[in-house]
């Protein structure tokens, strides 16, 4: 199935790809430099001008930006386009600080949603197709950036935001829905939420889903595969760089394709800055090439992955990107120990368990504590307390074995860890180490 939204683009040999991206990205920095004075003065500082930026060749000249400088210049100080000329805007949750919050003009949407229908395609989807988007609408990007999407392939499209899963069930039944696209915690829900009303994974009329905005396992993949009876896709993105759609998978579900045309990829060492060599394990950073109103230059996502330009079998010829592995702001540490929850997870999975699960972690007496409660499934629950406590000291060893290090598990009852409608809540961590 080799299904493409603009195919001349999304098949491009390398090298024009590079030439492109060399032309629109001398253009982006003379925009950025003459528009926005908080990166002109970031450039003036590295002693770098847009003489210096002949093509992508000359990118790692240019300064990188992060989280803190969004949330210096918040909330307009990074705009390269009078208030006047945008139309939307889109935020962040924000748990932290101040708010991310990313401006758009009518062409930026256009060419976001352009990105999103890409993926919507390379998930088979058509015209003929009902697209239901149970990510939530408002403020996140996921539901209107794949509203628009769908919109554009020219599907039906049911803009159910996320939440009320009865109702999510009941529309996906009454009209039809061929394609999901929600967060993979919530695929997980309606899967066990439907398989808890009675219905087989053939009763629904689901052929696709788009699942992104959170890591995932492959583990869970297969997990949500089989109770929805679909084909699950990774989509990737971030509010920064418009939303939903800065990559996205095909059907090799191998890796997602990043919009090359629209996004320049950089793998550097967290800790140098060091520009890494295609392969390396490191952070991913964006450049935006055709983005007017909110254009930001190398911009550090955090997110820890690799990327490849090996030959996909879809024809596609942008770059993938890996599943991000962890991001390099999140990683726990505990008792000396990386951890990255999606580890336990894909335990968890191997041996059985739903992936509902919560990871506390605290301090006492110096010494780091480390709980995982588990939510058990309904046919594990019957079992005696002989049989949980045996269960718990099991699957804390195969955590041990894939960490190093022994977590306290806790089985706990069917539906006692809070659901999630949006991104699931994994860590709490109380040891308040930053
Ligand atoms: O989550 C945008 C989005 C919406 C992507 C819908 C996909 C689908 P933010 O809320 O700004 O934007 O969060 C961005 O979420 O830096 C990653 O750490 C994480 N993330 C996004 N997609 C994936 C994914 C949206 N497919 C942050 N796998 C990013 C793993 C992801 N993590």
């Amino acid at each position: 199935m080799n299904n493409y939204y603009q195919q001349d683009i999304e098949t491009m040999p390398v090298e024009k790809i590079k030439a492109l991206q060399s032309e629109r990205l001398v253009k982006q920095v003379k925009h950025v430099y003459d528009n926005v004075p908080y990166y002109r003065d970031l450039m003036i500082k590295k002693g770098v001008t847009p003489n210096d930026i002949h093509g992508i060749e000359d990118l790692h000249k240019l300064p990188f930006l992060s989280k803190a400088d969004l949330r210096d210049a918040y909330p307009t100080g990074l705009l390269a386009k009078p208030l006047s000329d945008c139309v939307r805007i889109q935020s962040t949750s924000g748990t932290t600080g101040r708010r991310v919050v990313a401006f758009y003009t009518q062409h930026d949407i256009d060419l976001w949603e352009d990105c999103c229908a890409r993926a919507i395609v390379a998930a088979g989807g058509t015209r003929e197709d009902v697209c239901q988007v149970s990510y939530g609408y408002g403020l996140f990007t996921g539901g209107p950036g794949l509203n628009g999407g769908s919109h554009k392939v020219g599907c039906l499209t049911l803009p159910m935001s996320s939440g009320n899963t009865d109702r999510q069930i009941q529309f996906m039944m009454d009209l039809k829905a061929t394609i999901l696209c929600c967060t993979p915690s919530y695929a997980a829900y309606i899967g066990e939420t439907l398989k808890e009303k009675g219905y087989k994974p053939e009763d629904n009329t689901l052929k696709a889903g788009i699942f992104g905005a959170e890591p995932w396992t492959e583990e869970m993949r297969r997990d949500i595969e089989k109770s929805l009876g679909i084909k699950a896709y990774d989509i990737y993105g971030l509010t920064e760089t418009s939303g939903p759609g800065v990559a996205f998978e095909c059907c090799e579900q191998s890796g997602m394709h990043i919009n090359e045309d629209h996004f320049i990829a950089e793998i550097i060492d967290p800790d140098t800055g060091e520009v890494l060599p295609e392969g390396s394990k490191g952070e991913l950073v964006f450049t935006s090439l055709t983005k007017e109103a909110f254009p930001l230059l190398r911009y550090r996502t955090r997110d820890i992955c690799v990327l490849s330009r090996e030959k996909c079998s879809c024809g596609r010829t942008f770059i993938k990107m890996s599943k991000p592995m962890g991001r390099s702001d999140d990683m726990l540490i505990i008792r000396g120990v990386n951890v990255f929850p999606s580890q336990i997870e894909t335990v968890l999975l191997n041996e059985g368990y739903p992936p509902n699960y919560q990871i506390l972690i605290d301090r006492e007496n110096n010494t780091d504590t480390f709980d995982i409660n588990v939510e058990l499934s309904s046919e594990m629950f019957s079992d005696t307390v002989k049989d949980i406590t045996n269960r718990e000291k099991s699957l804390s060893g195969a955590i041990k074995t894939m960490l190093g290090i022994n977590p306290k598990v806790h089985l706990v009852a069917p539906k006692t860890i809070e659901r999630s409608e949006g991104k699931a809540v994994r860590v709490i961590d109380k040891r308040k180490l930053h």
